[in-house]
């Protein structure tokens, strides 16, 4: 293709030499305690890999950026930071192919994404720089988890987790998609093991509740909403007939419980062993050990066959005594509700295939529906409830929960889809798990004062067969002393997923360097919370759920100020390749941000990326919009070179005036909404029209074209801005003036294009005053000469008169 090279590409040199001079100036470097208003702007720190930056993170930062530019020039005292998310299964693997040390290869990855990040001219505090694999910054990481474990919010369990038998690791749920572990996509078997787990469910509540407080993208809210899955109904106990247990159910519809046909355990639940009789066992446990087998995903799929098998033991329906069979189905979850169903098959739909497939009864109880065709699931008026005939859904759950609460068999429940976070990695490049085990004293915390445990040198980063992690294998390390009776005692070999150090990262930018303490408190009062958060809609459920977790912990240890992280949270669409297809390596539609730099220039690719199309959408990459987006500063270019050798002409100063303030408003606005797409916009007609004057217009709108570039393309305003005032010396940024005022008098309409109509045809169109009168416009309509040629002796016979759009002669 062929385009027109702009100035600052031909000379990459211009690009680099200003951000040789912003750096020298500081003008980016955030105050703590300055007194002016602060405002701590934050991008999620990207994860290290080899591949370097993509164009996707190029839109995010790029789009912050402009904003961290404008609110500096505002007078804000800004604070936009970066660092490293370092740890994780990326590094390690690319270890155990290379044979160099995780270490060395974090090193070589930051320099490339510095390199990188430094190219594009982000206005980052980088005296700020963290990295979470530096012993410095993950000594509090595990201090936390510390806290943790002394609060009992940190404890183990074994339990059935998703196993990725590639990566040989134990997976979150949140790490599992479609049943297939998330960085290999390899099947994920269920396996049994020890792990350490933090108690998020204690905040369950609060994390649903205080969602109030914050200003979140609507969708953003509904996802966390939902993962929460904070649900109310009745727990109510079935006797076991012939033993003394029973089965604790959860239920939303308790209203139904007079159409309980049967009960259906998880085949987890405790009770499977114990009750199943003898005829049944044989099935039963072959049905149990299958089961295993399946995700929960697959379990739960509503489109899938449900399955289970009669266990031959029976319970009681307490509202009535009658006899309920007990069956095992893997339907049930284990972990929800007290893992067992009662099944009511007139009104759910599940339980309706299940009892049609195994000839169970289906009992109406809820009027409303053909129970004979599906299952009625709605409210309606009760029958065959004895007593609680009549009622109303509504009504009878409450009647018929207070009857249970009375004769102590039930009682109203809240319950939560949200589960524990299973927090053990079995892997070599993560923070150790400070706990040391003792033969005497149990699991005991490494104490303060010995933290960080670094992570030892290995030369085998390969996890075992046996699942542990590769520092089980360093026995010396392993062996330690144990705090609290001095005997010999093993270190914890697990070590923390990754999500551990990126939950408080946002703290540490603001101590960095601070050894006794995770963060200042003072400087914690000053910055927080983060006024704006910008990430991926995929960490909406993991990161942004899990650090609101650790905030709210450390909000109640007195630790930080604030109970909420973030005030206010939006998110980026991500970019695609130029065929559609998300970019990746394997389809060969990657586009690295260093290729455009160097056609184009960083301003070029930025602009661009603002301009795409609606931040919070994705979108395909595209050469053709990159190309007018080239285009674009091209002319800005050549307006500010040529304008002082044009010539002086007449210039419509009203129409010049309110088209500077229109843009001065819009531009501002639509950044402070993140409409970063329609500002540039609002850029480029802005340009056009300073250009259609054809003649030398005043440099002060020249001076603001520029200011209200210079957040968008930094790089570009800054030169030409002193392009246009040669004599001013390069320690004078752009970036140290302030941001246009605008006027909304000014804003306003002086004049309008009035279009003249004959017959309803469009024969011209003047300027006139906004608020002309019917009669005004008539004079100076008969006036013009085209219109007189129109008319010639014609009578006119009537006018129509639109006002501030159009006037219409009917002749
Ligand atoms: C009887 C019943 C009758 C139900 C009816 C629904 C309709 P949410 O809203 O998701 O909380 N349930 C309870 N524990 C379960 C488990 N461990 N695994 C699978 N399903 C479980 O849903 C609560 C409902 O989900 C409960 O109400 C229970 O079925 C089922 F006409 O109880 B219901
Ligand atoms: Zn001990």
């Amino acid at each position: 293709m062929n385009y027109q090279q702009p100035l600052l590409s031909k000379n990459q040199a211009i690009e680099e030499k200003w951000q040789n001079i912003w750096e020298k100036l500081n003008l980016y470097q955030a105050k703590d305690f300055d007194k002016r208003p602060k405002q701590y702007i934050l991008i999620e720190f990207p994860y290290l890999s080899g591949d370097g930056l993509h164009v996707g993170h190029v839109r995010s930062y790029a789009a912050l950026d402009a904003l961290a530019r404008k609110k500096r020039m505002q007078g804000y005292n800004v604070l936009y930071p970066i660092g490293w998310d370092a740890f994780g299964l990326p590094t390690e693997n690319y270890a155990i192919k290379t044979g160099l040390h995780p270490i060395e290869i974090t090193k070589q990855n930051i320099k490339l994404f510095k390199r990188q990040l430094k190219s594009i001219g982000l206005s980052f505090d980088w005296s700020r720089e963290i990295n979470t694999s530096d012993p410095k910054y993950y000594k509090w990481t595990q201090w936390i988890f510390l806290q943790l474990f002394k609060k009992k919010l940190a404890y183990q369990a074994k339990i059935p987790i998703n196993w990725c038998p590639k990566c040989k690791i134990g997976l979150a749920n949140e790490e599992v998609i479609s049943n297939k572990c998330e960085r290999c996509g390899t099947e994920v078997l269920r396996r049994e093991q020890k792990q350490w787990m933090l108690k998020i469910t204690d905040y369950a509540e609060r994390l649903l509740k205080d969602l109030e407080k914050v200003d979140y993208l609507d969708k953003i809210k509904a996802q966390q909403i939902n993962w929460i899955g904070r649900s109310e109904g009745t727990n109510i106990r079935f006797l076991i007939t012939d033993i003394k247990e029973s089965i604790e159910v959860f239920t939303t519809r308790i209203d139904t419980l007079f159409g309980v046909t049967a009960m259906v355990l998880a085949p987890e639940h405790d009770l499977v062993k114990k009750i199943t009789t003898s005829e049944s066992k044989k099935e039963v446990e072959k049905y149990v050990k299958d089961s295993k087998k399946k995700s929960e995903l697959e379990r739960t799929d509503l489109d899938k066959e449900k399955t289970g098998v009669f266990i031959g033991a029976y319970c009681l329906n307490p509202i009535n005594q009658e006899k309920i069979p007990i069956w095992v189905g893997d339907y049930v979850i284990a972990t929800y509700g007290g893992g067992a169903v009662m099944i009511v098959p007139a009104h759910d739909k599940r339980d309706y295939v299940f009892a049609k497939k195994f000839g169970l009864e289906i009992k109406e109880v809820v009027k409303g529906g053909d129970i004979l065709k599906q299952a009625y699931t709605d409210y309606g008026v009760l029958v065959n409830s004895e007593e609680f005939n009549g009622l109303d859904s509504k009504q009878a759950i409450k009647k018929i929960t207070l009857w249970l609460k009375k004769k102590k068999l039930g009682d109203f429940a809240v319950h939560y889809k949200l589960r524990d976070w299973v927090f053990s990695r079995q892997h070599y490049w993560g923070e150790p798990i400070p706990i040391i085990h003792c033969p005497k004293c149990g699991t005991v915390p490494v104490l303060e004062k010995d933290l960080p445990v670094e992570l030892p040198y290995v030369k085998n980063y390969k996890p075992t067969e046996t699942g542990q992690s590769p520092l089980a294998a360093i026995k010396d390390w392993v062996k330690t002393q144990c705090p609290q009776c001095n005997g010999l005692a093993e270190r914890e070999t697990d070590t923390m997923p990754n999500w551990a150090g990126s939950n408080w990262y946002f703290l540490r930018y603001l101590d960095f360097d601070n050894n006794k303490s995770l963060a200042d408190i003072k400087k914690l009062k000053y910055w927080m919370p983060v006024d704006l958060y910008n990430g991926g809609m995929e960490h909406t459920t993991l990161h942004l759920l899990y650090s609101r977790f650790w905030h709210k912990f450390l909000f109640d240890i007195k630790v930080v100020p604030t109970s909420e992280p973030y005030s206010r949270r939006r998110s980026h669409g991500i970019v695609l390749g130029e065929d559609g297809r998300k970019m990746s390596k394997s389809f060969g539609n990657v586009i690295s941000p260093d290729e455009i730099i160097k056609k184009y220039g960083a301003d070029v690719l930025r602009v661009y990326e603002m301009f795409m199309g609606p931040f919070d959408q994705m979108i395909a990459w595209d050469t053709k919009t990159i190309e007018g987006v080239n285009r674009f500063l091209l002319k800005v270019e050549t307006l500010v070179l040529e304008n002082k050798n044009k010539k002086e002409g007449k210039i419509n100063l009203n129409k010049l005036e309110q088209l500077t303030h229109q843009t001065i408003k819009k531009v501002g606005q639509d950044l402070e909404k993140m409409k970063f797409n329609t500002a540039v916009s609002a850029l480029m007609e802005y340009n056009n029209e300073l250009i259609s004057f054809n003649a030398q217009i005043p440099e002060d709108n020249i001076e603001i074209l520029l200011l209200l570039l210079a957040p968008f393309a930094p790089h570009w305003a800054e030169e030409f801005w002193h392009r246009l005032k040669p004599q001013l010396s390069e320690e004078k940024s752009i970036f140290q003036q302030p941001w246009p005022k605008f006027n909304e008098k000014s804003a306003q309409k002086k004049e309008i294009e009035l279009v003249i109509q004959i017959n309803g045809k469009v024969r011209d169109k003047i300027l006139t005053p906004v608020d002309i009168s019917q009669r005004q416009a008539e004079k100076m309509v008969l006036k013009q000469g085209k219109i007189q040629r129109f008319i010639k002796d014609k009578e006119i016979k009537k006018i129509i008169f639109v006002p501030k759009k159009l006037i219409n002669l009917v002749v």
